[in-house]
C-alpha cells in the first residue's frame, strides 16, 4: 500500500514537474534554401509550426529556433519548412513542393548534384542535358557503355 502511493506521489510529481519546466527551447539544424526570399519562407513556416523565433541564415544555411516544448517541437517544425518546399534534416520537400518553389529558391539538392556529375561525361554537352531538367531522366543513358560515341545525353 505505502509503495502505490508512494509511486503515485512521484508520478504526481513528475506529471508537475514536466508541466513547469516545460519551457522554451532553443535548437539549431540546416535547411536548404539560396536567397531572402527563402529565409522570409522558411522563417514564416517554422513559426507557423509554433515557433516564437525563428532565423535562418543565409550563408551557413543553419536555421536557429526557439520554441515552446508544450506547444512545438522540432519534427512539426521541420516537417513545415519541409512542405514549403526547403529539405531539412528530418523531413525532405515533396519534388512537387520543391519545383513550386522560385527559379531563385531552387536550391541544388543531393540527387540534383547527382544527376548533373553524369552530365559531366565528356560526351555530354552540359548545356543540352540540363535542359528542363532531362538529366536525371538521362541519367541511366549515361552510365551505358559507349555513352561517349553515342553521345546519349542530347536526346531529349
Ligand atoms: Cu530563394
Amino acid at each position: 500500500m505505502k509503495t502505490l502511493r508512494i509511486s503515485i506521489l512521484s508520478t504526481l510529481f513528475l506529471f508537475f514537474a514536466q508541466l513547469t519546466f516545460a519551457q522554451t527551447k532553443s535548437e539549431t539544424f540546416k535547411v536548404a534554401g539560396e536567397c531572402g526570399m527563402c529565409k522570409g519562407k522558411i522563417e514564416g513556416a517554422a513559426k507557423k509550426a509554433g515557433a516564437s523565433a525563428a532565423v535562418w541564415n543565409e550563408d551557413s544555411k543553419v536555421l536557429t529556433v526557439k520554441y515552446n516544448s508544450t506547444s512545438s517541437n522540432t519534427a512539426k517544425i521541420q516537417k513545415a519548412i519541409a512542405a514549403t518546399g526547403y529539405d531539412t534534416p528530418g523531413f525532405k520537400a515533396t519534388d512537387e513542393a520543391y519545383d513550386k518553389l522560385h527559379a531563385c529558391c531552387k536550391y541544388e539538392r543531393a540527387e540534383t548534384a547527382a544527376a548533373k556529375a553524369c552530365c559531366d561525361h565528356a560526351s555530354c554537352t552540359k548545356s543540352a542535358c540540363m535542359k528542363e531538367g532531362t538529366c536525371s531522366k538521362d541519367a541511366a543513358c549515361c552510365k551505358e557503355a559507349g555513352c561517349d560515341t553515342k553521345d546519349c545525353c542530347k536526346k531529349s
